[in-house]
């Protein structure tokens, strides 16, 4: 099937909208009237600019309705097919500033364009073969990336190193369907096929896969990133370990038991991993009504965290109530035991690693050993890193592969080999993008972010 992009004119803010002021923000807009919604808007400064394609005007966006000046702005006009989207691309670079970037997307809307879904310059990028798929998704990687390492692999599936390694595992897939169809078709007038050489070169495809899947789960923590929750009783030092980890003073620190009611939250980086600690209330009886509210959030935090941190007190060492809280850590979810407070070691020190908040002392290996618990350690390594949805595809891709080879080592005709084998092949073509529907590429664009 072959799917075309939209033929309206599509405009978005393409710069990041944050609060705050930047000092360049820039409208874009793409489609077949973007150039004709530019000159309406726009007037060149001086008589000598003309409207090249690939040259920068200089210049006023007014308002047409009211002649009112809205800005001061530099256009910059991409014929098609010269564009990001290989539709005629208009950008304008206004100042930055929130409102002042709305005023100017407002205009252009009114003057004809529809504002763009998410993702959906890429999108028209993707559908007039500007490119491929894979790397339609790592731009949207690169965008979101929350660590040097994440914009690394990015990067590095931007170079188009995944749809080339997608590509070579399916083709290899399709030598082996020729051949088994060949036999369906044609048995009699062909030399008679080595179901064994088949079966081998299945298992290898299916074997890579799983690498590429392993491979991918562990980038995922680089992409999107560790909730950790940081628990234990009154007092322990969990608000204090949040500000020294995150160097802040994100949360309140006091003597008294129970200071933390509320989750807080705070985002840092760990060896190139993404990380966010979770500092919770104190868990202990009580009757405050407050505080027991905040205890609650301190249990959905520990229920639904990637990975828990269970701090004690080195002063009090392992108590009692330390191990009902290690019982309360649901089964599967990497637990790093702490004792804080090792400038005030009592005898004899409880299990798990000696940290000093308040000293600083033990964070490296803290920090390392959180990546351990969570199996993220070596995440460092990879070459090649495939997201959420192409990791999902690959995973049911090599279970498709096992499928086919159940049937043949049940002995089933090779027709039966070709129905799961088709499968496969049709899984990692949704990764590289031979094999789309318009539904599949809304939701894979759905997820990019606006302008983009
Ligand atoms: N000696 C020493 N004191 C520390 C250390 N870390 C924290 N403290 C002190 O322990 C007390 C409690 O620290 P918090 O960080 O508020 O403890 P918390 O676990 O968040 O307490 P709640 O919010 O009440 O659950 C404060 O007086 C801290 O200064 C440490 O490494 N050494
Ligand atoms: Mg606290």
């Amino acid at each position: 099937m072959t799917l075309a992009a939209a033929a309206d004119t599509i405009a978005a803010v393409a710069t990041a909208v944050a609060p705050g002021e930047g000092s360049v923000a820039i409208v874009r807009l793409s489609g077949p009237e973007a150039e004709a919604i530019g000159r309406r808007l726009f007037r060149p400064a001086g008589q000598r600019q003309v409207w090249d394609s690939h040259r920068v005007l200089y210049g006023h966006v007014h308002d047409p309705a009211s002649g009112e000046c809205i800005d001061e702005v530099l256009l910059l006009l991409m014929r098609a097919p010269r564009s990001f989207t290989r539709e005629t691309v208009v950008e304008l670079h206004g100042h930055g500033g929130v409102i002042a970037v709305q005023r100017l997307l407002e205009l252009v809307l009114a003057a004809g364009a529809r504002r763009a879904l998410p993702g959906e310059f890429s999108q028209r990028a993707f559908l007039n073969g500007r490119l491929d798929l894979t790397r339609a998704e790592a731009l949207s990687d690169l965008v979101t990336a929350r660590s040097r390492r994440a914009a690394q692999l990015a990067m590095a599936g931007l170079d188009g190193g995944l749809q080339r390694r997608i590509g070579e595992l399916r083709g290899r897939l399709l030598d082996q369907l020729a051949e088994l169809e060949a036999r369906v078709d044609f048995e009699d007038d062909l030399p008679p096929l080595d179901g064994t050489a088949v079966g081998d070169e299945l298992a290898a495809v299916a074997a890579d896969l799983r690498q590429l899947v392993d491979d991918g789960d562990r980038s995922l923590l680089l992409r999107e990133g560790l909730r950790v929750a940081i628990v234990g009783r009154p007092n322990v030092g969990k608000s204090s370990l949040l500000n020294a980890l995150s160097r802040s003073d994100r949360a309140i620190v006091t003597d008294l038991p129970g200071t933390t009611r509320d989750l807080v939250d705070s985002a840092v980086v760990i060896a190139g991993v993404p990380v966010t600690l979770l500092d919770t209330a104190g868990i202990r009886p009580t009757d405050d009504p407050v505080e027991r509210l905040g205890i609650a959030r301190s249990r959905e935090a520990l229920a639904a965290a990637d990975a828990v941190l269970l701090l004690h007190d080195l002063s009090e060492g392992w108590t009692a109530a330390d191990e009902a809280l290690r019982a309360e850590v649901p089964a599967g979810v990497p637990l790093l035991l702490v004792g804080n407070k090792a400038d005030r070691l009592a005898t004899p020190p409880g299990p798990g690693l000696a940290i000093s908040a308040r000293e600083g002392s033990g964070l490296g290996a803290l920090g390392q050993a959180l990546l351990a618990c969570c199996g993220a350690t070596d995440a460092g390594n990879l070459a090649l890193a495939l997201n959420r949805r192409q990791r999902d595809l690959a995973a049911s891709a090599a279970a498709a592969l096992d499928r086919s080879l159940a049937a043949a080592a049940d002995g089933l005709p090779w027709d039966f080999w070709t129905i799961d084998l088709r499968d496969a092949i049709g899984r990692l073509g949704e990764i590289t993008g031979d094999e789309v529907n318009e539904a599949m590429l809304d939701r894979v664009f759905a997820r990019f972010c606006i302008g983009k």
